[in-house]
Formats: structure tokens, C-alpha cells, sequence
């Protein structure tokens, strides 16, 4: 469990789990609360990160722990009680069928209670995480997960914050690993989130425009395969600066939509001669233009939220950003 400033739920939650699993971890990310005192008091051995860095390392150092002692899965849990402990057994199920499987819970099924602001940064991020994972990944932003450490192995995690977990799923599935999920219970009460539904999308997709670019640059040059992801590929070598990492991840999402107008001509182009390069290109289900349209309308939607807000407090209320979402990032797998 990454933990931060959650004093309040830590203690019960803990306790909770320890009746399902034999252990549990929790990172206390810097937290100025009773967090880590609460955590070990329940039975949870505290790993304390001195100063905050955000889920995305916290769920890293924890991983390195799990590994570390010799476990062969672990289950990520959200500490501030969003999360039913009680449902761990209906993980454990589907896990031992399937060990190598990332199994994330869903929550999509609940939109009735789900903040909206969330609910439409939630289609918006799986709409793209789904396209770069080569499946259809029902809840992208649940952290309620089973990881296989045999998988975590295989990628690296060069990404912080909120944008790690879209890019395990990525890696994950862009490397032949199957997502499987399960729908769970949906809590959200009066619960201080962190997640700024916004900003972090942002995070999120220019992640995932710079990969994908990247990715088809190189298929273009490949013929016949995918340029699948392994571990220590360009994208992540990119990532070994975070300066150059920045830079990459702002221009990519600004040359996106010509860029892959030319990799669409050129997969296009070479298909009388038989060549499949770009094959990535090439099989997309859902149409490499929507793809494409999707990404250029983020700015448009961005615009759409903004004044869709400021007219909310003039008293004009309306919904033109769920069904322009709903229009433009739709369920395309099947
Ligand atoms: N370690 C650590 N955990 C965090 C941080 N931010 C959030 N979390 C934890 O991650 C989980 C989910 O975060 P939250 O902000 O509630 O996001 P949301 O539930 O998706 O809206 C909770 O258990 C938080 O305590 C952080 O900076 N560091
Ligand atoms: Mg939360």
C-alpha cells in the first residue's frame, strides 16, 4: 500500500488485509501524519520514503521490497480505505488461474458514483492505455491490482506519480501480457484524492503519445514485426534523463497528429507491395484514425472543460463534455 497523510484509514485497513494475506508493506511517501505509526501498529511493515515523491515511486520501492523477500505476486491496495479488503479472495481466484495475468479491479460499472470530473478522465485514459496495450484495459486507473513480480521484472519503470501504473499496463500488454479484469466495489466519500483529473491525464497521455510515436517510427523501418516492448528499449533509455525525457514527452504530443498522418500514408502506401511495416499501424482495430482524431481533439476538449466550468458558475449548466468524451474516445474493442 503507497501511503500518504491517510492517519485516518491506514489502521483499519491494514488489519483488514492481514485477515486475507500473510503480509503487508505499506510506504509511508513522507506523509507529516501519524500514517506510518497508525501502519505498523496494525501489523504492516513500514517502509518510510524520507521526503514525498509521489505513488508511482512509492509502489517501485515496494515492489523492490516484495521481490526482495521472495514473493511471487503482490496485490497494490489504496490506504485510504477506497478499497474493500474483503474482495482480496475474488483476486486470489482468477490469479491462480491465470499467475502470469495483471488482474485490475473495475470500477467503470459505477459511473453513478463516481466524482464526473474523474469518471471522464478515466475514459479518456483508457481509451489511449487500451490502444498502447494492444487490449482493451476496462479500468485503467484502479490501483487495486495483482501484479505478477515475474513481470515487474521485465520492464522498467522510468515514469512517476500517477503516470507509473498507465505505464506498467502499457509495457505489460505491449509486451504480450495479458490484463485481465475484475469489477469491484466503487467508494468515494468524502476522500481527499490527490489525483488532479486534468492535470494527470495530461501526464498520462503525453506519456503514451511519446511511446507510441517512437514505437511506430521504429516499425517503419521493420518489416513484418511489431517493435514489441523489452526492457531497456529506446523509449526507456529516453527516459534514463529526465531532462531529454521532458523534452521528448512535450514535443511528441505537438508533432503527433502530422506524424502520424505520415506513418497511416506510408502503412497505407506500402500494403499493394505487400510490405508490412508499421504492422502496428496496420492492425489496429478501432481504425488508426481515430487514433489519430482522438489526439488531436485533446486540446479541443481541454478548451470544452474550461468553458464548460466557467459557465457553471455563471449558472449555465450542461453535459457537452460527457457526450463529446463519449463521441470522440469511445469503446472501439472487441
Ligand atoms: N506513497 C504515496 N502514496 C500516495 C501518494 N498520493 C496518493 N497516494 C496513495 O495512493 C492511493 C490513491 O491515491 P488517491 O490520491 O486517493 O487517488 P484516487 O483514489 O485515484 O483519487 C491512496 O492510498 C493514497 O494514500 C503519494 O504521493 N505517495
Ligand atoms: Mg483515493
Amino acid at each position: 500500500m503507497p501511503a500518504y497523510n491517510v492517519q485516518e484509514t491506514i489502521g483499519p485497513v491494514v488489519r483488514d488485509t492481514l485477515k486475507y494475506i500473510e503480509s503487508v508493506f505499506v510506504a509511508d511517501d513522507g506523509s507529516t501524519d501519524e500514517t506510518a505509526r497508525r501502519a505498523a501498529q496494525a501489523g504492516a511493515e513500514v517502509i518510510s520514503i524520507e521526503a514525498n515523491r509521489g505513488k508511482g515511486n512509492a509502489l517501485k520501492v515496494l515492489f523492490q521490497k516484495a521481490m526482495d523477500a521472495g514473493y511471487d505476486a503482490v496485490i497494490s491496495m489504496d490506504a485510504d480505505g477506497q478499497h474493500d479488503s474483503r474482495e482480496i479472495p475474488r483476486f486470489i481466484a482468477p490469479h491462480q488461474t491465470d499467475p502470469q495475468a495483471v488482474i485490475v479491479g473495475s470500477r467503470m460499472h459505477a459511473s453513478n458514483k463516481i466524482p464526473r470530473a474523474r469518471y471522464n478522465s478515466m475514459h479518456i485514459a483508457r481509451f489511449f492505455i487500451s490502444y498502447a496495450a494492444n487490449q482493451f484495459v476496462e479500468d485503467t486507473q484502479c490501483g487495486y491490482r495483482v501484479y505478477p513480480l515475474s513481470l515487474i521484472e521485465k520492464v522498467s519503470l522510468t515514469q512517476g506519480r500517477y503516470v507509473t501504473e498507465s505505464e506498467l499496463l502499457i509495457k505489460a500488454g505491449d509486451s504480450g501480457g495479458r490484463i485481465t479484469t475484475i469489477p469491484i466495489g466503487t467508494i468515494y466519500g468524502d476522500h481527499v484524492s490527490h489525483f488532479r483529473p486534468v492535470l494527470d491525464v495530461t501526464f498520462i497521455t503525453a506519456y503514451i503519445i511519446s511511446y507510441q510515436l517512437l514505437k511506430y517510427g521504429i516499425e517503419s523501418f521493420y518489416l513484418n514485426r511489431p517493435y514489441a516492448y523489452r526492457k531497456n528499449n529506446l523509449r526507456d533509455r529516453i527516459a534514463r534523463n529526465q531532462i531529454v525525457d521532458y523534452i521528448f514527452k512535450t514535443i511528441t504530443p505537438c508533432v503527433y497528429v502530422p506524424g502520424m498522418f505520415v506513418y497511416t500514408c506510408l502503412a497505407v502506401l506500402l500494403i499493394p507491395f505487400r510490405a508490412s511495416n508499421l504492422v502496428s499501424v496496420q492492425c489496429y482495430q478501432g481504425g488508426i484514425y481515430r487514433l489519430t482524431l482522438a489526439a488531436a481533439l485533446l486540446p479541443v476538449l481541454l478548451g470544452l472543460t474550461i468553458a464548460e466550468k466557467l459557465a457553471s458558475y455563471a449558472g449555465f449548466h450542461s453535459r457537452y463534455v460527457d457526450k463529446f468524451i463519449q463521441r470522440n474516445y469511445p469503446h472501439v474493442w472487441s
